[in-house]
This record gives structure tokens, sequence and C-alpha cells, in this order.
């Protein structure tokens, strides 16, 4: 098993539309397997492969809190958001492991149905409400070049691309 680079903003890679999978075989059964490693080492509740540069409609989540828990892991092929059930909507402050120590509220409705290819390569559907509902939501824009900063005002997210742009300069500069 592998932990994956995480790529990070302002990587233009982030901001493209991902393919859809359109099998699954042995080399997408290691690259979840290794985005799972990656995302539970991080530590993060979801990753989309676009994450770690792989541009392909694929996220994994897990969003069990503790440590001692049992893993919960969830893998989504081709996710696609079929339906918001009611007019519930969520605050809830979210971070981005492309776009690490930057945390912002972010409100989506608080229940959505999902349909996506299962490992099996079986269709399936998920009705996702709380914490899974904003993770899926949140994995499913990565998927569309989408960011939650896009949700912020243009200048507060200027100020963020700003900063990340400012962090990748002085990062280059130790070594
Ligand atoms: O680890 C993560 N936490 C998180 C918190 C609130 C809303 C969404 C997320 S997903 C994020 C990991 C990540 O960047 N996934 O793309
Ligand atoms: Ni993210």
């Amino acid at each position: 098993m592998a932990i994956l680079d995480i790529i990070k903003v302002p990587d233009p890679l982030l901001r493209r539309p991902s393919a859809p999978i359109e099998r699954v075989d042995g080399a997408l059964e290691r690259l979840v397997r290794d985005m799972f490693s990656t995302m539970y080492t991080a530590p993060g509740v979801g990753l989309a492969a676009v994450q770690v540069a792989v541009p392909r409609r694929l996220l994994v989540m897990d969003i069990v809190k503790a440590e001692d828990e049992a893993k919960r892991p969830i893998a989504m092929l081709n996710p696609e958001i079929v339906e918001i059930v009611g007019d519930e909507v969520r605050v809830y402050e979210e971070g981005c492991l492309s776009i690490p120590d930057v945390f912002a509220d972010v409100e989506r409705p608080a229940t959505v149905r999902v349909r996506f290819t299962d490992m099996a390569g079986k269709p399936a559907e998920m009705l996702c409400e709380g914490m899974l509902a904003t993770v899926v939501q949140h994995e499913i824009d990565h998927l569309n070049g989408k960011l939650f900063i896009d949700y912020l005002s243009k200048l507060k997210r200027n100020i963020i691309i700003k900063k990340m742009v400012k962090a990748k300069r002085d990062d280059a500069t130790v070594d």
C-alpha cells in the first residue's frame, strides 16, 4: 500500500473536470486502496481521485471520528446527486486537504440521494445525511473542478489563493 501525494491549490489539475471510470480492474482496486491509506493517514474524512493527480470520477469517504471505532469505508465510482431531499440546509466549517490550514463555513443541502457504481461494478444508491451529505457534496464538487472556497466571496477566495501561492513559494525557498 502506498501513501500518495496530495496536490494543492493553485495546481490547475484541481480545476479540471474528472473523466468517468470505465471499468473496475486491478489498477482501480489498487488506486482505491491507496486513496484510503492516503485519506486515513492525512487524516481526512474524504478524498477525490483528482487530489492524488488522477482526474477520474472516483471518491472515497469515511466519516468515523474516533480512531478506535470500526472503519466505515465508502468508495463511489461516477457518483451523481440525483435528488436533493427536502429543503433543509446544513452549515459546516469545511476544510480541504488540497487547501491546508483554511477553514470556512459552507451551506449545502442537508440531505442528498447519490447514485454511483460500487467496487463490484454494480449500480447503487445512498441517502446521505449530516456529515456524510456535506462530505459527499464536497467530493463530487472536486470531480467537477470545484472547491469549497468557490462558495466564499471573491475577496475571501483571492486572499486564500494568494496565501497558498505564497506558502508554495516560501516552501520552495527553504530547500
Ligand atoms: O478531511 C476533510 N474534512 C472535511 C471537513 C468538512 C467538509 C469536507 C471535508 S473533506 C476533507 C478532505 C478533503 O479535502 N476531501 O476532498
Ligand atoms: Ni477537498
